[in-house]
């Protein structure tokens, strides 16, 4: 159902739309339909797309409607008319069945589209030139509708059009880390935008706007509540809560999940135990399916951490996650529900690196889980770090079904303040080689399921949005937010067509603001590694809150939370041997990836040190020693971001004033802070490699202690 207030709301959004032109504040995200300035453009669009034909009137289809209307008064300047019959200039909707479509998009080519996809395609209708946008259900509509949208506001259509789109993943997920007393973990942008004290009676209209920019992005699923999870979410009075936000996005094709504890039998059932092999718990867990579907017929599931950082799990039990997951799923299935089960685990043993330990929990439970359970597998081995190398995980559980689990929140990178553009650190893992079955076994297809006994796929994000004006916080975050969609719907779509969609649809066509701009986002996740972790270098921020550098961090509640557990560094050299003589991590991947890990000559350098003890004075393929390339990475960084300042202070005549200064702003912070990193790192290594920075770069302007003293709030 879409709530009353929506046309109203509508209608005043477009109302207040030239004003929202003048000073953007960001709320419209990469939705932001603003007018198109080349005339002649417009005189062509207006003429070939300025009235539409619509054919059915389920919510879904009302809300393409609504957008359809927003985004074409915005930017051609006139609200297209609904027609009752075909005419020229005509944007069809429809679905499969209906007859207006008949004789132009074959049967065969809806048997591709399956549930989601979509087909935009130019035709003649009674000799009217019409543009069809159809699927086989109303949200492949939708999600049609936005595609068509998108290549008007990015001015790239083609005066004939024959688009299909199905996306690649069955389940495309942000993950809220929201904790229901508002606050967000690893949240840099405001509180939670769930109102839970308001809910189930009031309805917030930014419910719409977040899941009308979920569905743009064809992103289909959206998990509430933190995986560090409070029972409460599984109460009653918080159910109808959830069942208020699940009818507002259902329109909008995005299903809703929750996160559980493993303990609510015990915590809300008073049960004395959470075994999942209990009579009694098995019961408890299928009632409360039972409850939340019959609130919430088109429920999406459980996300779990289990026995991860203190959270209780089947393990207390002495059982296997496994029999976790399983239980679990078993009380979903019938509701066609599913278990999104993390696999991010690890123990507090000094001895056993990190590393190993998800791979040598997970691995042996292969084709133990049930058909309706996917392990959900960070990236990385260790934790959304600015660079790992892909998790071994993918490739090695060809009877699981997988799911990728990337970080939006910038926990590890500069919070909303540094303008970092993640989709390049998302595409070099899923572009990653993992050779399970051979040459090309990419990280991607592993993940759609190519080599998969299991048949559900799916993509999740931790979210980086909070009830912060503009979402995310910083304006290039909402970047990030973007770009899991996109790969989320197909894994193969390169950064610099996503990052170019979201230049134009945020900011501007204008080339000249559009190429310094992409520059500046498809490098700046590398300069972001060059003055924090460069060289493979992974996990020294500062303590708990992930701020700042903190090299020397040397105590902590678990060993393998201090910083020293991760660099190593000493007299000799730095860096974690995980090679065969060392920890031994290289043999959890495949031939030839293990190899070439292993071998101190073929490990890509951006990984060195994750999988190499080296001495200082190495010398690298520069022909530096490893100390001075180090000392260069970190300040190339530094330069880096005063590169991204300089191109950004020109391009202040392309966009409003409120954005340009907020990021100018943003970019002078990130600066301080990048020199912050580089002093620190540079200054703490050294006192391990005793030798000099070399002669050309700037000298830090403080002490060691000072950096030591120093905190980044
Ligand atoms: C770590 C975060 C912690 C999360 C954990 C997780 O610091 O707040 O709870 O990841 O993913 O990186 O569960």
């Amino acid at each position: 159902m879409i709530p009353k207030f929506s046309r109203g709301f509508l209608f005043i959004s477009i109302l207040l739309f030239p004003f929202l032109l003048i000073a953007n504040d960001g709320y419209d995200l990469w939705l932001n339909y603003r007018k198109i300035e080349n005339k002649a453009l417009l005189d062509k669009y207006n003429g070939a797309f300025n009235d539409y034909y619509i054919k059915g009137n389920s919510e879904t289809l009302k809300a393409a409607e609504n957008e359809l209307k927003l985004a074409f008064s915005g930017l051609l300047g006139t609200e297209p008319k609904l027609l009752n019959s075909i005419e020229n200039g005509c944007i069809v909707l429809a679905t499969k069945n209906e007859s207006v479509l008949k004789g132009h998009i074959s049967a065969k080519d809806y048997d591709k589209l399956g549930n989601e996809g979509f087909i935009i395609k130019s035709v003649k209708i009674n000799n009217r030139n019409c543009t069809l946008i159809s699927a086989n259900t109303d949200i492949g509509v939708l999600y049609g509708v936005f595609h068509f949208i998108k290549l008007i506001q990015t001015q790239q259509i083609a005066d004939k059009l024959t688009i299909t789109e199905v996306p690649r993943l069955d389940i495309r997920a942000l993950n809220h880390w929201d904790n229901l007393d508002g606050s967000i973990e690893r949240g840099y942008a405001g509180n939670s935008l769930w109102k839970w004290d308001e809910l189930p009676n009031t309805i917030d209209k930014r419910y719409i706007d977040y899941a009308r920019a979920n569905a743009s992005i064809g992103i289909n699923a959206t998990v509430l509540n933190n995986v560090n999870s409070n029972p409460k979410i599984l109460t009653k009075d918080y159910l109808e809560k959830v069942k208020a936000l699940a009818d507002v996005f259902r329109p909008y094709g995005l299903k809703v999940y929750l996160s559980v504890s493993f303990t609510s039998p015990i915590k809300l059932g008073g049960l004395p135990t959470a075994d999942p092999l209990n009579p009694q718990v098995i019961d408890w867990w299928e009632a409360k399916a039972k409850e939340i579907y019959t609130l919430i017929p088109d429920f999406g599931g459980f996300l779990v951490k289990a026995n991860s950082e203190g959270q209780p799990g089947p393990q207390d039990y002495g059982r296997t996650h496994a029999d976790g997951a399983n239980m679990l799923a078993q009380a979903l299935e019938s509701y066609k529900g599913v278990v999104m089960w993390r696999a991010f685990v690890y123990n507090s043993d000094p001895e056993e690196d990190r590393v190993l330990q998800a791979y040598n929990s997970f691995k042996p439970l292969d084709s133990q889980f049930k058909d309706n359970v996917l392990v959900q597998i960070k990236n990385g081995p260790i934790d959304f770090q600015p660079r790992e190398p892909f998790s071994p995980l993918f490739g090695a559980m060809p009877n699981t079904s997988l799911m990728m689990e990337f970080q939006i929140t910038q926990e590890y990178l500069g919070f909303s303040n540094h303008l970092v553009f993640l989709s390049t650190l998302y595409e070099e893992t899923l572009d990653s080689d993992t050779y399970a079955k051979g040459k090309g076994s990419t990280v991607s297809n592993v993940i759609e399921g190519k080599y998969s006994t299991k048949k559900l796929t799916g993509m999740a994000g931790v979210s980086n949005i909070g009830n912060s004006r503009n979402w995310c916080g910083h304006p290039f975050a909402q970047s990030n937010w973007y770009s899991l969609g996109r790969l989320a719907w197909n894994s193969e779509t390169s950064s610099e067509s996503i990052a170019e969609d979201w230049i134009r649809m945020t900011f501007s066509n204008n080339k000249d603001f559009i190429e310094p701009v992409k520059k500046m986002m498809l490098e700046s996740r590398e300069t972001t590694v060059d003055y924090m972790t460069p060289l493979g270098l992974n996990h020294i921020m500062a303590y708990n809150t992930h701020r700042g550098p903190g090299p020397w961090v040397d105590t902590a509640a678990q060993p393998n939370w201090k910083s020293t557990y991760y660099h190593r560094a000493d007299s000799i050299g730095i860096g974690f041997d995980r090679t065969t003589g060392g920890s031994n991590a290289v043999s959890q991947y495949f031939p030839p990836v293990r190899d070439r890990f292993n071998s101190l000559e073929t490990c890509p350098e951006n990984l060195l040190l994750w999988f190499h003890h080296v001495s200082w004075k190495h010398k690298m393929k520069s022909g530096n020693t490893l100390w001075d390339e180090m000392c260069l990475h970190y300040y190339n960084g530094v330069d880096k971001v005063r590169e991204m300042q300089s191109s950004w202070n020109k391009l202040k005549s392309f966009i409003d004033e409120e954005r340009f200064i907020k990021v100018k702003q943003l970019l002078e912070e990130q600066e301080v802070e990048a020199v912050i990193w580089r002093n620190s790192c540079v200054l703490y290594f050294q006192t391990f490699s005793k030798m000099p920075i070399p002669e050309e770069l700037e000298k830090p302007e403080k002490s060691l202690s000072y950096y030591i003293g120093l905190k980044l709030e």
